[in-house]
């Protein structure tokens, strides 16, 4: 060491992606029923992505708290279509779903990520179904159904359980000859978690990417942020926090930030990079 000082700012990471929310249902507990045309679900999808989405996620099936499943042929027929218009305009498209022959069908389309918020577990043909298709997968955190996850909320170490099941999943993925380059980890918030589960997550980031894959976070406009605000009339009335959030998961080094407003999200993580840069870039 000299005596001179030398100040090395460290490289800047790259900020998270935006993956925008397409929920083509009548039923999605923050926006069901909006974008239920085809066309208009069409055009919300390149709104989003003209306001800075890499990503758009679209599904046809909600799982919010006590939904009810839907026919796997009615999922297909709401988001075969917008999957395969945002595809044909350029736009990198995942497919939101837990049916195997869903992914299949939206990878056909034009998907190039299957999200499936039960890591594998709602249908045995997923993994084997991965493994056949040249996709990325986003493997959740998950325990049963949205219609009884409430009651399976209970762990003994909540990080340490939600880290072990994660890997849990992978391996299996791996066994199956998943490329595990192809994987993406998400902590599931909101399923079988309560509020205070999500924010010991979220908390707790460090510990999920030390499994050693990609982390996204899909915190946007669920129950637990309401709890927060003295202002909650409406779930966009989340978005704020939605906002804040993406920049802290920006600051723990998430891969990716899963929202319903995007506007907001990409101004947050504009400030994130210029706050990480030193806005040299
Ligand atoms: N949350 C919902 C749906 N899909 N996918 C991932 N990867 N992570 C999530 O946290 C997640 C998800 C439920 O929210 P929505 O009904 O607003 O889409």
């Amino acid at each position: 060491m000299t005596s001179e000082m030398v100040l090395v700012r460290r490289a800047a990471r790259p900020r998270p992606r935006i993956m925008g929310i397409l929920n083509v249902t009548p039923d999605s507990f923050s926006d069901g029923g909006r974008w239920n045309s085809v066309d208009d679900a069409i055009a919300h999808g390149a709104a989003m992505h003209e306001q800075g989405a890499d990503i758009i996620d679209v599904g046809g099936e909600s799982t919010r708290p006590g939904a009810e499943r839907v026919p796997v042929e009615e999922e297909q027929q709401r988001v075969l279509p917008v999957v395969r218009e945002l595809n044909d305009r350029g736009i990198r498209v995942s497919i939101d779903t837990l049916n195997a022959s869903t992914a299949a069908a939206a990878a056909e389309a034009g998907a190039g990520i299957v999200n499936d918020v039960s890591g594998g577990l709602a249908d045995e043909e997923m993994f084997r179904t991965i493994a056949s298709l040249e996709v990325d997968y986003i493997v959740s955190h998950w325990r049963g159904h949205s219609a009884h996850m409430n009651q399976l909320a209970s762990y003994n170490e909540l990080v340490g359980d939600v880290r072990t099941e994660l890997q849990a999943r992978v391996a299996e993925l791996i066994i199956w000859g998943v490329d595990e380059r192809r994987l993406i980890v998400d902590p599931g918030l909101g399923f079988a978690k309560t509020g205070a589960h999500n924010w010991t997550l979220l908390g707790n980031l460090d510990r999920l990417q030390s499994l050693g894959y990609p982390v996204l976070v899909g915190a946007s406009r669920k129950g637990f942020l309401a709890d927060l605000l003295e202002h909650d009339a409406n779930p966009i009335d989340r978005d704020p926090a939605t906002a804040v959030i993406s920049a802290l998961a920006a600051q723990a080094g998430a891969w990716g930030v899963r929202v319903h407003d995007v506007a907001s999200t990409a101004a947050a993580l504009a400030v994130w990079t210029a706050w990480e840069t030193g806005a040299t870039q």
